[in-house]
């Protein structure tokens, strides 16, 4: 199946019926109907054959949440096209690997945001594309795809500072759509308030594509900001919201009066890409009178495991597999585990990607048999339900963002001075985590011009909190880092 047969019922469909709201900086709100989504699209489309793209082509964005990301994306899906989905937080060294590695026709972008670019890769100017839209016919072009066309890379945090782009399928997304729509009974009556950014598979494979398969309502923001987030429950009376557990957190701050108000009219909000701490869900329970559906997903796989829509909502767990996704726990020789036992998860299903760009190697090693290993380790309860314990490898998740310590470590130990560098994840009571940097160093050590260099070359949830001098780091006898011998670190 192609997305675009997923999404007909309501650009086609439900022509006249409003769709979208978007708050643009200037505080204008802009509207839509899914017949106008449509049009807008099918001029995109018809300016981005006109620069030379078609099937296969890679076109990449480097966008905040915008309405354009739509039109790029349903534009992208009609023509075939790879979208290359890049985080706005990314900074110099990031961008660089993802434009080389994907090789795309060109970046679209925004004025504000082209600086960051490194040169090399034709830059598309987003309101450029769209004034040239405007000149176009709205009739419809479509390039016929099917399931296993790829429709998207979507860049993975990579283990060694190189990420890899997970090539994500019609089909992959498709079969997450309709998986998570009947999970949790997502309807044309539902309002969907939707702050999660578009560049990462949650706000889009989720809140997008769930939006477009079920015909409901969106109302779409630039990014979650606390100081708006009580206002904008309160003034569109969303009935579903997914979240990462950083916004749960800002959203406990909340008076119990305004909040159980907000909880009356929430019909589900969905928490995921990090976890969710018991006590917030508890905590949110009580303040909103809402059980919040925590799930668990990856870049690669899309949605895997969710707690039930009707059933326990089991705090601390993710729940249960998807209809038609297939979870096995192993043990370090490839053993079953038994109940209880963790061990880690691999996944196999129509949600999971085709493998990562251009790299044999790293598909080779992540696939055994169609199943794909995620890297994570979890148990499972004796009545199904799967519970998270952590990453083989040393991922940090702040704020839902994913950081590997070792890209920040191979920049800090670039650094003048600088002789060695651990990074590691400190507990933080928003954002789950945050960095913190431990180092030895000589005298010519220059802390400030560190920070300024990581801050010209990193996304900024990659800056470490703090950074801590130490005459020694906790080796073991062949000299490997024993990260958890490092000093614990407190807040000043
Ligand atoms: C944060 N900042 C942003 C954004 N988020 N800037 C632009 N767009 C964003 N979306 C910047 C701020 O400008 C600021 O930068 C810094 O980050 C911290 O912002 P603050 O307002 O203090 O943030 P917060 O209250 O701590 O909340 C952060 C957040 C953010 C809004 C929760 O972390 C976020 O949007 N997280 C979502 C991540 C996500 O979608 N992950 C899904 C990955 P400065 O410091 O320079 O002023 S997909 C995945 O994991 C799998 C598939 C899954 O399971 O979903
Ligand atoms: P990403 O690489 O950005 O797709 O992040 C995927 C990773 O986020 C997964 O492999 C998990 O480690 C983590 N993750 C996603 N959802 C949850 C959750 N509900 N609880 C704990 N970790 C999660």
């Amino acid at each position: 199946m192609s997305l675009l047969q997923l999404f007909d019922p309501s650009l086609l469909g439900r022509a006249d019926t409003p769709a979208l709201e978007f708050d643009r900086a200037d505080v204008s709100r802009y509207a839509c109907t899914f017949g106008e989504l449509e049009a807008r699209s099918n001029r995109l489309a018809h300016v981005l054959r006109a620069r030379g793209l078609g099937r296969g082509d890679r076109l990449a964005f480097f966008l905040g949440n915008r309405v354009e990301i739509i039109d790029l994306w349903l534009a992208g899906v009609k023509l075939g096209l790879i979208l290359v989905p890049i985080n706005v937080l990314y900074r110099e060294r990031e961008l660089r690997h993802i434009l080389t590695d994907s090789a795309p026709a060109a970046v679209v972008s925004a004025r504000e945001l082209a600086a960051f670019i490194p040169a090399g890769v034709p830059i598309w100017d987003v309101d450029q594309l769209s004034a040239d839209a405007a000149a176009q016919l709205a009739d419809r072009f479509v390039t016929a795809c099917v399931a296993d066309t790829p429709v998207s890379l979507v860049y993975t945090s990579g283990t060694t500072g190189a990420s890899k782009g997970a090539v994500l399928t019609h089909g992959n997304f498709a079969a997450n759509a309709i998986a998570i729509v009947n999970a949790w009974r997502i309807t044309s009556a539902d309002r969907f308030l939707c702050t999660l950014p578009l560049f990462h598979v949650h706000g889009l494979g989720n809140g997008v594509h769930a939006w477009l398969a079920s015909g409901c309502h969106m109302r779409l923001t630039e990014r979650f900001e606390h100081a708006k987030a009580a206002a904008w429950f309160e003034d569109y009376r969303p009935t579903l919201f997914f979240g990462v557990p950083a916004m749960f957190v800002r959203l406990l701050d909340l008076p119990p009066e305004r909040a159980q108000a907000i909880g009356r009219v929430l019909r589900l909000a969905v928490s995921g890409s990090a976890p969710l701490p018991p006590e917030v869900h508890e905590k949110f329970r009580e303040r909103y009178g809402s059980v919040i559906l925590e799930r668990y997903g990856m870049t690669e796989t899309l949605m895997n495991v969710a707690n039930p829509y009707d059933g326990e909502r089991r705090p601390g767990t993710v729940g249960l597999p998807l209809p038609h996704v297939q979870v096995k726990i192993l043990d370090e020789a490839g053993g079953p585990v038994s109940d209880g036992t963790p061990g880690e998860l691999w996944v196999r299903g129509a949600n999971v990607c085709a493998g990562y760009w251009r790299r044999p190697d790293a598909t080779a090693a992540a696939w055994r048999d169609g199943w794909f290993r995620t890297g994570d380790i979890g148990s499972r309860a004796p009545d199904g339900y799967i519970r998270l314990h952590g990453r083989r490898s040393d991922l940090v998740i702040s704020g839902g963002f994913n950081i590997y310590p070792r890209e920040i470590e191979e920049l800090i130990l670039e650094q003048p001075g600088v002789r060695e560098a651990a990074v590691v994840g400190a507990p933080d009571p928003v954002r789950g985590e945050v960095l913190i940097a431990f180092l030895v160093a000589g005298a010519e050590f220059d802390e400030g011009a560190l920070r300024a260099r990581l801050a010209t070359q990193l996304a900024s949830f990659k800056l470490p909190r703090a950074f801590i001098r130490l005459d020694a780091i906790p080796r073991t006898a062949l000299g490997k880092i024993q990260k958890h011998l490092l000093p614990a670190w407190k807040p000043s």
